[in-house]
């Protein structure tokens, strides 16, 4: 065997040798440069076919063909391999586990103002009432004149009421719009209008800028006091249990003429007296009254005619007792470990 075979034998042995040691792609380029490249070793026996009878050259040539094409086969087998091996760990990593159990995933609550505002909702639209909303600024002539609260009552006091001009203001009560329903004169109403009022209130346990109220308007012919303790009544016992009893105290708003506030048998204790309703036995839930004939005339509505009754309750404070929430900020602040518990 001539040297030149053995040495392309040799150089073909070192070559697999070093590739069964290729563990990556880098090292596998590596040794094909170190081999087969420009300066690599085989290709430097052809560099040396100078030296060679013409008449060895073919069989020169071959040898190295050979051994070429060997290392590159096994140089080919590996970066197979390697790919292979490298889409094999991109897919364990990859991979998803479809059987795991679903993350909890977090729900949205209804905040307790508007679960308690359905509620109120509800119970007067069982009764056939309209819900009516009207804009949150107002005019102080809908706001208090039409309200018969005349120029120089205390609640139109710039320390209670936000004023944005001289004759606009911040609505302090839901009322102007049902002043606005009465003056459109299409009678019988039958009406609640809740939503945002706004008073120049200090922040604290019971009290807010801005609250959320209910006021509801009936008028009609032949409406008496004993419609609006019928209706009152039945509201209570729909709203906190079939047990509830109620009782009408005397009270004074400017809009109504008689006016009452209206307590409910505590529904903790059932009217024995506990914590819940201070030892009383009653919660104090909202003022009402007949509408002052001054309101009607006001809104356009001959008061021989028509009689009507009203009454205003607040939100917050619906939600508060229902809820058994002891701190109206809580309602503003809507912490979710707060509202999640609604
Ligand atoms: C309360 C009680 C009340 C009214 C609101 C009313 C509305 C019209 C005519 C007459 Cl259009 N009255 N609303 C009546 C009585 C009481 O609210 O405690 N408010 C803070």
């Amino acid at each position: 065997m001539s040297t030149l075979e053995q040495k392309v034998g040799q150089i073909r042995e070192e070559a697999m040798n070093a590739l069964l040691g290729a563990d990556g792609m880098d090292r596998l380029n590596e040794i094909r440069v170190a081999y087969l490249g420009k300066k690599g070793t085989l290709t430097a026996v052809l560099k040396g076919m100078k030296d060679v009878t013409p008449e060895e050259r073919p069989k020169v040539g071959k040898w190295v063909n050979d051994a070429r094409e060997q290392i590159e086969g096994r140089i080919e087998e590996i970066r197979a391999r390697l790919e292979e091996e490298k889409l094999e760990a991109r897919l364990e990593a990859e991979a998803i586990d479809v059987t795991l159990p679903a993350r909890k995933q977090k729900r949205g609550h209804r905040h307790p103002n508007t679960i308690a505002l359905e509620e109120v909702e509800r119970i007067f639209v069982g009764m056939g009432y309209e819900v009516v909303e009207g804009p949150e600024v107002e005019y102080d002539e809908y706001n208090f004149t039409k309200l018969n609260i005349p120029a120089n009552h205390p609640a139109k006091d710039e320390q209670d009421t936000f004023y944005i001009t001289d004759e606009i203001l911040l609505r302090t009560q839901t009322s102007p719009v049902q002043a606005r329903i009465m003056e459109q004169g299409k009678l019988p109403i039958r009406m609640i209008a809740p939503g945002r009022v706004f008073r120049s209130d200090e922040v604290d346990a019971t009290h807010s800028p801005s609250f959320h109220q209910i006021e509801g308007l009936v008028i009609d012919r032949n409406i008496t006091f004993s419609d609006l303790k019928g209706t009152l009544d039945l509201f209570a016992k729909e709203l906190f249990g079939p047990d509830t009893k109620t009782k009408f105290r005397p009270h004074h708003f400017p809009f109504t003429e008689p006016s009452a506030e209206v307590d409910v048998s505590c529904f903790k204790c059932g009217g024995r007296g506990c914590r819940f309703c201070k030892g009383s036995g009653w919660i104090e839930i909202l003022g009402c009254g007949m509408v002052h004939p001054h309101v009607l005339e006001m809104c356009g509505i001959d008061p021989e005619e028509y009689q009507g009754f009203a009454f205003g309750v607040g939100l917050e404070r619906i939600a508060l007792l229902k809820y058994e929430i002891d701190d109206m900020r809580l309602l503003y602040e809507n912490d979710a470990r707060f509202l999640q518990q609604f």
